[in-house]
C-alpha cells in the first residue's frame, strides 16, 4: 500500500522518519494522538506492523485463572477487587483452581493467564503451591502469572525482597509475567485512579529485575479515563526505554477503560476512534517491542478485526471466563472457539498463526498440541 499525501499536513516528517526506520519523538507521539487522519495514523503503523510480521496475526488458545477477587487495593478504576467482608468476594480452593484449569473446551491450552486481587491472608507459599499443582497436572501448559503489582505485594508481605519473590515463583513454574497493573505512569493520574497501587517506577524496577532473572513480560497501557495524551505518550516513552535496556518486553497491550460498576462510572466509554488509534500509535512508538496485541475482550472482536489493519499483528486467544473486563461492563462474550479467531483474522485479508505464550509455533490436533521449536 503506497500513501503520498495525508489529510494533516502534520504527518509528513512523521511519514519520512518512518520510512527511514529513524525513532519518533515525545512531540511526534503527541501529534499522532491529536490528529484527526486516523487514516494516515493507519496507513503508517500498517507499514510497521507489516515490516514486522507481513500478513501474519497471532493467536493462542488460553485460559484465564482469576483465584481470588479478594483485594486491599480498592482502586477506583476496577470492579473487579472486594473486600474480604463482600458477600459476593471469592476465594478458591487450590483443589478448585486446579480443576477448573483443566474444565471447559476440549481444545487444549497452551497457555494459563493467572492473576487475581491483593489478597491480605493467602501466602506467597500457597501462591507457589498452585503453580507447582498446576504444572504437575498440566505440564505442557506455560503458566503467564501475577503482574508486578502482585509481585510488590507478596514482598511486602513476606518482607522478602522482589527479586527473592520472583525467583520462588520462578522455581515453583513460573514461567512469564503478563502485562497488568502498570494503568498509566503519571503519578498525578495514578493518585486518583489507584492511589493504593504501587508507583510506575516500582512497575518498572520490578518488571527490570524480572527480565533480569531471564523471565519474558507484557506490559498495558489503561487509556480513556482522566490522562492526557502527554501522559500517554510518556507511558510509551517509559516501556520504550525499559526495553532498550532488557529487551525483556514481549507484547504491548493497549487496554480500554470500562467505568462500569467502578467509582468513575461518570467517565463515558472509549470510542472506536480512540481504541484503534491507541493501537496505531502503540506500533509507531514502541519501535523496540515485538508485538501489539488488540484484545478482544477489551476492544470487541469487530474492532480487534478491524485493528490487524492499524498495527496490531496478534488478537490474543480464546481466554474462557474472563472476569475483570465482564465485571466492569463489558458486553463481549466470555470465550472465543479457536475457529472464531481464524474467521476474524481471515476475513481482514490476513494469516493466522498459533503460537505458545512466546510466540513459538503450535501444531494440533483435537485435544492435543506439540510446540514447534
Ligand atoms: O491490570 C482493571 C485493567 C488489567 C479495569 O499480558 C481495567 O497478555 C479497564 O492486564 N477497565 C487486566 N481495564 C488485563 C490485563 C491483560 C489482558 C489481556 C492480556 C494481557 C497480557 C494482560 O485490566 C488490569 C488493569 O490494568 N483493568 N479494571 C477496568 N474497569
Amino acid at each position: 500500500m503506497t500513501q503520498t499525501s495525508f489529510e494533516d499536513p502534520k504527518l509528513r516528517s512523521i511519514d519520512e522518519k518512518v520510512k527511514a526506520g529513524e525513532r519518533l519523538s515525545f512531540d511526534d507521539g503527541v501529534a499522532l494522538y491529536r490528529t484527526a487522519d486516523i487514516l494516515g495514523v493507519g496507513y503508517l503503523a500498517n507499514l510497521v506492523r507489516e515490516r514486522l510480521h507481513g500478513d501474519t496475526t497471532y493467536f493462542n488458545v488460553n485460559r484465564h485463572i482469576n483465584p481470588t477477587d479478594v483485594c486491599v487495593a480498592s482502586c477506583r478504576l476496577c470492579a473487579f477487587g472486594k473486600h474480604m467482608k463482600n458477600e459476593s468476594a471469592y476465594t478458591m480452593s487450590l483443589e478448585e483452581i486446579w480443576h477448573r484449569a483443566g474444565e471447559g473446551y476440549t481444545e487444549a491450552v497452551s497457555e494459563f493467564h493467572i492473576v487475581g486481587g491483593l489478597h491480605p491472608t493467602l501466602t506467597l507459599d500457597w501462591y507457589c503451591e498452585m503453580l507447582r499443582g498446576l504444572k504437575e497436572r498440566y505440564p505442557q501448559v506455560h503458566l503467564k502469572a501475577f503482574t508486578m503489582v502482585e509481585i510488590s505485594y507478596f514482598a511486602q508481605r513476606t518482607k522478602l525482597s522482589h527479586r527473592e519473590v520472583l525467583m520462588r515463583l520462578k522455581e515453583a513454574g513460573m514461567d512469564s509475567q503478563p502485562g497488568g497493573g502498570a494503568e498509566i505512569f503519571s503519578e498525578r493520574v495514578r493518585r486518583i485512579i489507584c492511589d493504593h497501587k504501587i508507583d510506575g517506577n516500582e512497575w518498572l524496577e520490578i518488571a527490570r529485575t524480572s527480565h533480569e532473572l531471564g523471565l519474558k513480560s507484557n506490559c498495558t497501557m489503561l487509556y480513556g479515563h482522566i490522562e492526557s495524551e502527554a501522559d500517554r505518550v510518556d507511558h510509551l516513552v517509559r516501556l520504550r526505554n525499559l526495553q532498550d535496556e532488557t529487551s525483556g518486553l514481549v507484547t504491548f497491550i493497549p487496554l480500554a477503560f470500562h467505568p462500569d460498576n467502578t467509582s468513575l462510572a461518570h467517565i463515558d466509554k472509549t470510542t472506536g476512534f480512540d481504541d484503534i488509534r491507541n493501537i496505531a500509535v502503540a506500533r509507531l512508538m514502541l519501535d523496540n517491542i515485538p508485538h501489539i496485541k488488540a484484545y478482544w475482550v477489551m476492544m470487541t472482536p469487530k474492532i480487534a478485526q478491524i485493528a490487524q489493519r492499524f498495527g496490531a499483528d496478534d488478537l490474543d486467544g480464546t481466554v474462557v471466563e474472563e472476569k475483570i473486563y465482564h465485571d466492569a461492563g463489558a458486553t463481549t462474550s466470555q470465550a472465543l472457539r479457536r475457529g472464531e479467531l481464524l474467521r476474524l483474522i481471515t476475513e481482514a485479508g490476513r494469516v493466522p498463526f498459533e503460537r505458545d505464550t512466546l510466540y513459538r509455533a503450535v501444531e494440533r490436533t483435537e485435544t492435543a498440541f506439540t510446540i514447534l521449536v
